[in-house]
């Protein structure tokens, strides 16, 4: 297709097609990719004109761009301009007298979306023009809305969110304070960013309209001084009840994060399509798993995992624990540690280094670990070094059973490091999350953070799904058992990366499209090269709709006394693992056991169907890619 029909095609089908149309056949799974311009079209930028360095405000100069115009830009006088630029496709939020121009676009983009579309789904590019822009919890809800109007009609299964997830970024996370109503004294309360917000559509997340998203139900009762709920005892309504947030989500999510490098944005997704792509025959390589485990207490989250999903799958396990001081060397075997263990583990002490060696030596599908952690590593499991020392050819998807290893105002948090390299979809914390203190008999009914990483586990292997709807399904299926800081750990575990791939994906017959979408070929032999970013343009005016806003990154922050208790119990206990240094509040976190035994009986999940928030279709531009077929010669 050629750039000018490509154009008129989207017009037409954003203006003219209803719904039913858009969605493609009855029988055909939608998938959403929710994303900004300047993540597939180039950052944009607004120039002063000028004529001469004369012209521009100091520390900056006059600069011919090529395809451009002279700009003010903040150069060097021995660099040379930028001859890989663009003029925008519309002035966006520029001035009269400035220049809009973008920085290169990603090349993968369009190759990404005919590869989903010819595995079977319609595929909707939906960038700002369509779900409304905006900053922080603003720029949330539009997308919120927009997915809430549109999922049914469109047959969303999956939906992948490419860009900025930060409260400043262009297609941000949603904060939510599932731990406001929290009632005692060791809780912390921050803002929660979550994806899962775009997941759960058919509910209303401040049901009690408060402004705090997500609330979970409180114990008035048992309201211990200085805990959350005791700053706020006049107000203890939650987001629980009939029609609000619940654990049943009606579409699986994963996010690209996109923080502004587009090399890093193509390799994600080409490595995507390869993993897809490869040959049935091929992914052998992929039934085998490494599970690390710091500390003696936690290697039973290795042990139920392995007995469990690996060995009845025939999966291939690389164990590294910290067991030598309950092992007997001469024996070869444990003594008395805290949790048995099935024979000789391969590493005894768990280090980085160990990890980093088991990756190498067996090329692991799946990794999954429980330890103490921060956004930049693993605490004794692994480090930013560690994963960008990794080899890439092979990548695994992963658990992280740690805290903050998936915060996104992090950019180079340990999630996203190991999508970029090592990985193929990572599931992180964006904050403290909350597992058992001590060995626990079984986790099959644990929403911890293990028993996320059990449950996880046991459907992307033994049940085959989907990593997004794997988690999908380990949220629906098992209970937070009137625990908010199980239904915590449901908002802050995110999924990197395309939701709809899975350990077994492998590539399949392709879909032949329909040939009669009304569009002109623009190339008789039916031959066509992959269709670059730069042709995903809808030709429209709309202007950016950035709103400057420096929102709320992690208001709440991080109270001091989230460690301040420090029990460990036979129980199940929330265990507030989390060490080091949070980045961004500046407040130091020190692992800690907190225990707390008592347990309310309200229940806590209900899904009814709602309606806040409907985008009319028709003035709604969906910059729709239901790329026409085309048979690769
Ligand atoms: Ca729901
Ligand atoms: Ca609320
Ligand atoms: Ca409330």
């Amino acid at each position: 297709m050629n750039h000018l029909s490509l154009r008129a095609f989207l017009l037409a089908a954003s203006l003219f097609l209803p719904a039913d149309l858009l969605a493609g056949p009855d029988d055909q799974d939608g998938y959403a990719i929710i994303t900004s311009r300047d993540t597939i079209l180039g950052i944009h930028g607004c120039y002063a004109q000028c004529l001469n360095d004369g012209d521009c405000p100091e520390r900056q100069r006059c600069v011919a761009v090529p395809n451009v115009g002279q700009g003010c830009l903040p150069t060097r006088d021995d660099e040379l301009a930028p001859d890989d630029w663009s003029l925008c496709e519309a002035p966006l939020d520029c001035g009269l007298e400035e220049i809009c121009a973008r920085q290169p676009a990603p090349t993968k983009v369009a190759a990404f979306v005919e590869h989903k579309r010819r595995r079977g789904f319609a595929v909707h590019v939906v960038d700002e023009t369509a779900w409304g822009g905006g900053r922080g919890d603003d720029g949330a809800d539009n997308i919120r809305a927009w997915l809430q109007a549109n999922y049914q009609a469109l047959n969303l299964r999956y939906v992948l969110l490419i860009g900025d997830p930060r409260p400043s970024g262009d297609v941000p996370m949603r904060g939510s304070k599932p731990a406001n109503n929290a009632y005692q004294d060791w809780a912390g309360n921050p803002v929660v960013l979550t994806d899962y917000y775009f997941a759960d559509l058919d509910s209303n997340w401040d049901l009690d309209g408060d402004g705090a998203l997500a609330e979970f139900s409180v114990n008035p009762a048992q309201i211990q001084p200085g805990s959350p709920a005791s700053f706020h005892p006049d107000s203890l309504t939650d987001d629980m009840g009939p029609g609000g947030a619940n654990r049943d989500a009606e579409v699986s999510v994963g996010r690209i994060p996109f923080y502004g490098n587009v090399a890093d944005l193509d390799h994600i997704l080409q490595k995507t399509m390869d993993y897809e792509n490869a040959d049935e025959d091929s992914i052998a390589w992929r039934h085998s798993a490494l599970l690390a485990a710091e500390g003696q207490h936690r290697a039973f989250f290795g042990e139920l995992i392995r007995t469990d999903v690996l060995v009845p799958n025939d999966f291939e396990t690389y164990r590294v624990y910290d067991l030598e001081a309950c092992w007997d060397h001469e024996a070869n075997e444990d003594v008395d540690c805290r949790s048995p263990i099935d024979g000789v583990p391969q590493s005894l002490e768990c280090t980085p280094t160990h990890v980093e060696d088991a990756v190498n030596a067996i090329r692991p599908g799946f990794v999954t670990w429980l330890t103490h952690g921060s956004g930049r590593g693993a605490q004794a499991v692994m480090l930013q070094g560690n994963a960008r020392a990794l080899p890439d050819d092979k990548p695994f998807f992963t658990f992280q059973a740690s805290c903050y290893n998936g915060q996104p105002q992090t950019t180079d948090n340990l999630a996203y490091e190991l999508l970029k390299n090592g990985a193929i979809g990572t599931i992180g914390a964006a904050t403290i999350s909350h597992g058992p203190g001590s060995p626990m008999p079984s986790l099959v009914n644990s929403a911890g953070n293990a028993g996320m990483a059990y449950n996880f586990a046991k459907r992307l292997i033994a049940d085959r799904m989907s990593a997004g709807e794997a988690l999908t399904a380990l949220r629906r299926d098992v209970d937070v058992n009137n625990r908010w800081w199980y239904w915590k750990n449901y908002l802050t575990f995110n999924l990197w990366g395309d939701p709809s791939i899975g350990l077994y994906s492998h590539a399949i017959a392709e879909v032949p499209g329909p040939s009669d979408m009304g569009v002109d070929s623009g190339s008789p032999d039916g031959s066509v090269a992959a269709v670059d970013a730069g042709e995903i343009l809808p030709d429209s005016g709309v202007a950016n709709d950035a709103l400057a806003q420096d929102a709320a990154s992690d208001r709440g922050g991080l109270l001091p006394d989230v460690n301040s208790s420090s029990q460990d119990a036979a129980e199940e206990n929330p265990d507030s693992v989390s060490t080091e240094v949070d980045q961004f509040s500046g407040v130091s976190v020190d692992g800690s056991v907190v225990n707390d035994h008592s347990s309310h009986s309200k229940s806590g999940c209900n899904a009814v169907s709602d309606s806040s928030g409907s985008v009319p279709w028709l003035t709604m531009l969906v910059i729709l890619l239901c790329l026409p077929w085309r048979r690769r010669v």
